[in-house]
């Protein structure tokens, strides 16, 4: 079977989408939150913590968290917007290929988003697996006949062997508000590190960057499409220990690098639509 469904942690439902090739991605019905995505030549390439919360109030920390309608706490509504801890609906009728496995889960508005935020919409995020790649795309419409501004993001945690061997290309030359000190900056670095805590939204990054993990010899590509920016994040080792679904030493583990649209919000009238995707790709980095 290409795609099955079962219990997660304390019983949530979640897919488990299985490519011919071996590769297997996972996804939480609650928050269509990917957890999981071990490709066929590899291991484990998305991070979940060991005191993440399952629960149906909660966003689970780590994988690929949605967010939408606000990214952070940059406006009135809850950080990072409400879908990360709402249950969607699992689409079934594109299951049926096993070549990219693929599936698409909705959400559409509901007495508690509409307690929040006063729109009727709707959501779709689709998971697409193939041989290679792990592709996630958010595709939202207005329903309703309200115009609707959001931000949104694909708050990607990837799992590394050690964040002091990693680094980040692409962001060269690309301006940033480092969220850490307050101020607003051109990336000098062609290769980002990471030492200590780092929390960066850059405006307008190129569609594709490179995380490398140089302990373990292999280098993950992210291409997005329809997010205009990037946000870098890792708490580092004094905010890690202020989280309480985090381990103490996880930050090492782990570094966010996430497709957003933050800058210029997106605003669609009734009957528009947006879509924003990210490709994962894993490679092997060449000896010597
Ligand atoms: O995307 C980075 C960020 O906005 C950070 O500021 C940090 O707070 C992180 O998201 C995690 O947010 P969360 O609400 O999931 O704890």
């Amino acid at each position: 079977m290409a795609i099955e469904r079962f219990e997660g942690v304390n019983f949530l439902p979640k897919l488990r989408l299985s490519h011919p090739s071996g590769g297997v991605a996972e996804v939480y019905l609650h928050g269509a939150h990917v957890t999981s995505w071990v490709p066929a030549a590899g291991d484990e390439v998305l991070f979940v913590s060991q005191n993440a919360a399952f629960g149906r109030d909660t966003a689970i920390r780590g994988g690929i968290p949605v967010v939408f309608p606000q990214f952070a706490d940059d406006g009135p509504l809850p950080k990072h917007g409400f879908v990360r801890s709402q249950e969607w609906t699992w689409l079934e009728a594109d299951s049926s290929d096993d070549d990219p496995v693929r599936v698409t889960l909705q959400l559409e508005q509901n007495l508690a988003t509409q307690a929040i935020w006063p729109y009727a919409f709707q959501a779709r995020l689709s998971v697409q697996l193939t041989e290679h790649e792990l592709t996630t795309e958010l595709a939202v419409t207005n329903t309703g006949d309200e115009t609707f501004a959001f931000t949104s993001a694909l708050h990607t945690y990837f799992r590394i062997t050690d964040v002091r061997g990693s680094a980040i290309v692409g962001l060269g030359g690309v301006g940033y508000r480092d969220k850490v000190t307050g101020e607003h900056r051109v990336e000098s670095e062609p290769v980002l590190t990471i030492s200590g805590e780092v929390d960066r939204i850059y405006w307008n990054a190129p569609p594709e960057l490179r995380i490398q993990d140089s302990r373990a010899a292999r280098d993950i590509r992210v291409r997005s499409s329809g997010f205009a920016d990037a946000v870098v994040w890792n708490p580092g080792k004094e905010l890690a220990r202020k989280l309480p679904d985090f381990g103490n030493q996880e930050y090492l583990e782990m570094i966010c690098v996430e497709a957003a649209q933050i800058g210029v919000p997106v605003t669609l009238k009734p009957g528009a639509a947006w879509r924003g995707s990210q490709q994962l790709q894993l490679s092997r980095q060449n000896a010597g």
